[in-house]
């Protein structure tokens, strides 16, 4: 498999993660995207969205990340990484989508950049920005995990699903843009128990070649 990828991309960790998670090998393609290698026709040609990740396997292009984690999971089934029972099912889709759906569209470089070229926000009230929706995720998160009667050592039982991933790629941004965690202890009690996981440290944005 080939994956376009950006070792900052939270998109681009989730996938590694599953893929880490699988046991499934794959091939780097680096795009810079503050250089704005996602714009190159090349790539553009490959994702018409001019985003990472792309995961190519075999013949097939693979094209938003919870797709592509929902494809990994349907053809490489173990180890599982969504329960079996359909409301838990439910409801790891839904803690997942906080972050893939709500709270990490708001915060990319184009949006970022938009804010600042366009809408003229200073550094500040970008940060302001981006601190406000990780934030807004984060607080989803802590409540529902803590309401959630399977809560266990993961987001939902005691092994690692499609929810403890996109809550690691919520984490992840809010420490590198200095959001205050600490009210926050369920969700970082599972980031820590994550990363203490090889597949998810293996997938660490500073564990990638390109990190910087
Ligand atoms: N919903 C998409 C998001 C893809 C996305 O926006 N990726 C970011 C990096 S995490 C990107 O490539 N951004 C390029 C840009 O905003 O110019 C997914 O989950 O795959």
């Amino acid at each position: 498999m080939k994956l376009y990828t950006y070792y900052r991309s939270q998109a681009s960790f989730r996938v590694r993660i599953a893929l880490n998670i699988k046991g499934l090998k794959r091939e780097d393609s680096f795009l810079h995207l503050e250089k704005g290698d996602q714009f190159a026709a090349g790539y553009t040609a490959v994702n018409p969205q001019a985003v990472v990740p792309t995961l190519i396997d075999g013949n097939a292009k693979l094209f938003q990340s919870l797709a592509i984690l929902e494809y990994l999971e349907e053809k490489y089934p173990e180890p599982p990484i969504l329960p079996k029972d359909p409301l838990a099912r439910a409801w790891v889709r839904g803690l997942a989508l906080i972050n893939v759906a709500d709270s990490h569209p708001l915060i990319v470089p184009r949006i970022r950049n938009y804010l600042t070229k366009v809408l003229k926000l200073s550094d500040e009230q970008r940060l302001a920005w981006i601190q406000h929706w990780l934030g807004k995720g984060l607080e989803a998160m802590e409540s529902l995990i803590g309401e959630h009667p399977q809560s266990g050592r993961f987001c939902h039982g005691d092994s690692a699903t499609v929810a403890d991933i996109c809550l690691v790629t919520q984490v992840f941004p809010a420490q590198m843009f200095k959001c205050d965690v600490g009210p926050y202890p369920k969700v970082m009690r599972i980031f820590e128990t994550c990363l203490a996981l090889p597949a998810f440290a293996a997938a660490h944005p500073m564990k990638q070649p390109d990190a910087e």
